[in-house]
C-alpha cells in the first residue's frame, strides 16, 4: 500500500511535468506560482490517499500508537503475556537478554475474508552476527495466549504463522542466509521443528537482512480468495519485495492476530511498532460466496493437510479383547437365560400341582 500510495503520487507529479513543458515563464513570480501549486496539489493528493487507507483501516484488529492502556485498560483490544511490555514508542516482546518469551495477542476473534496486515518492527541486540536469536513470529490463529516452544507460542498450533527467524539451528544448511522469513500453517498435528527452521513444514520463504538495520522493518501480509502474499521492506525504500506467495490456502475465521518473541541462549530485543490491518474490497463470485466453511486450515493438493477422519480399524489386541468379551458377554446372557427359563419352568410346575 505504501509503494500504492508513493507510486500515485509520483504518477501525479509526472503528469504535471509534462503540463509544465507546455508553459513558459515569464518571471520568477510565475515559477513560484507554479511551485506553490505544485505542492499543494502533491500534499492533497498524499491526503487524499491517505483518507483512502485510514478508511479501510480496521482500527479494532490494529496495534498502533499510541498504545493508550494497552493490556491493561478493559477497553483495549490487546493483551500482552510473558516478557511483554509497552513503552512510548514500541511494544517490546522482548528484552535483549537470555531465556525469555513475550507476545501480545488480540482479543477479539477475526471473521474478515479479504484482507491485509501491514507490521512494522524492529530486531536489534547487543550480539553479533549469528550469535542473536531466536526470533519472532506473527500469528492469526485458533488459540491465543499460549507459552510454547515456536518463538514463545504453542507447538500444533492451528492457523498462521509467519517467523522471523534469526539464528540459524539446521547445521548443514548453507543454501540460504538468515534471518529467514517462512510461512507455516499449522492444522493441530502439524510440528513445528525447531532444529530444522521449520524447513518440511515450510510453504514460502525469502531471506531479509532485518536484524540491527538502519531502518524499521515492514511485513505486509494480504490475504484474499485464497491466497497469500508475504512481501517486506528492509531497508526503508518503501518499496516491497515479495517473499512468498501461496495460492489455495484456505483459511477459517474466528482466529486471533497475535505477535510472539523469543530468546534462549542467544538474544536480541523484539520490538513491534506497529500492526495495521485493513479491509480490501474485492470483487466476488456467487461461487466464491458459496464456498464451504472449513474448520480445519488446509492448503490444496498438500497431502499434510489431508485429514484422515475414516475409521482406522482394529488392531490385533483391540480384536482378541473384543472378542473375549463377546464371548464372555454371551456366556453371562445364556446363563442367566437358563436360570430365568428354569424358574419359570419350576412356577409353572408348581401352579400346576
Ligand atoms: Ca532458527
Amino acid at each position: 500500500m505504501v509503494v500504492v500510495v508513493f507510486e500515485s503520487s509520483l504518477g501525479r507529479l509526472r503528469s504535471f511535468w509534462f503540463l509544465h513543458a507546455m508553459f513558459r515563464f515569464k518571471n520568477i513570480r510565475e515559477l513560484t506560482c507554479l511551485f506553490v501549486t505544485l505542492y499543494i496539489l502533491m500534499s492533497q493528493s498524499l491526503a487524499d490517499d491517505q483518507d483512502f487507507m485510514e478508511e479501510f483501516l480496521k482500527r479494532e484488529y490494529s496495534l498502533a500508537k499510541p498504545y493508550r492502556g494497552l493490556g491493561f485498560s478493559s477497553s483495549s483490544q490487546w493483551d500482552l503475556m510473558g516478557t511483554a511490555v509497552v513503552t512510548p514508542d514500541h511494544v517490546r516482546l522482548t528484552p535483549d537478554m537470555q531465556s525469555r518469551q513475550g507476545a501480545v495477542w488480540s482479543r477479539i476473534p477475526f471473521f474478515l475474508k479479504d484482507w491485509e496486515l501491514q507490521v512494522q518492527f524492529k530486531i536489534f541486540g547487543q550480539g553479533k552476527k549469528n550469535f542473536n536469536g531466536d526470533g519472532m513470529a506473527i500469528w492469526l490463529t485458533k488459540d491465543r495466549m499460549q507459552k510454547g516452544p515456536v518463538f514463545g507460542n504453542m507447538n500444533h498450533f492451528i492457523g498462521l504463522g509467519i517467523f522471523v527467524d534469526t539464528y540459524l539451528n539446521a547445521e548443514k544448511s548453507h543454501d540460504r542466509a538468515f534471518p529467514y522469513i517462512s510461512v507455516m500453517l499449522g492444522n493441530g498435528t502439524l510440528s513445528y521443528d525447531h532444529d530444522n527452521d521449520g524447513r518440511f513444514t515450510e510453504l514460502g520463504g525469502c531471506t531479509a537482512i532485518v536484524r540491527n538495520a538502519l531502518y524499521n522493518t515492514f511485513l505486509l501480509v494480504r490475504y484474499s480468495r485464497n491466497r497469500l502474499t508475504v512481501m517486506v521492506d528492509v531497508d526503508g525504500r518503501q518499496e516491497w519485495s515479495e517473499c512468498a506467495d501461496i495460492t489455495g490456502l484456505r483459511l477459517p475465521t474466528g482466529y486471533y492476530f497475535g505477535a510472539s518473541a523469543a530468546t534462549g541462549d542467544l538474544s536480541d530485543n523484539h520490538d513491534i511498532i506497529s500492526m495495521k490491518l485493513y479491509q480490501l474490497t474485492v470483487e466476488r463470485t456467487p461461487e466464491d460466496d458459496e464456498e464451504e466453511e472449513i474448520t480445519l486450515p488446509r492448503v490444496d493438493g498438500m497431502e499434510q493437510f489431508a485429514v484422515d477422519v475414516e475409521d482406522p480399524g482394529m488392531s490385533g489386541v483391540q480384536f482378541f479383547f473384543t472378542l473375549l468379551f463377546s464371548i464372555l458377554g454371551l456366556s453371562v446372557l445364556a446363563a442367566v437365560g437358563l436360570v430365568v427359563y428354569g424358574r419359570w419352568k419350576e412356577n409353572k410346575r408348581k401352579r400346576f400341582y
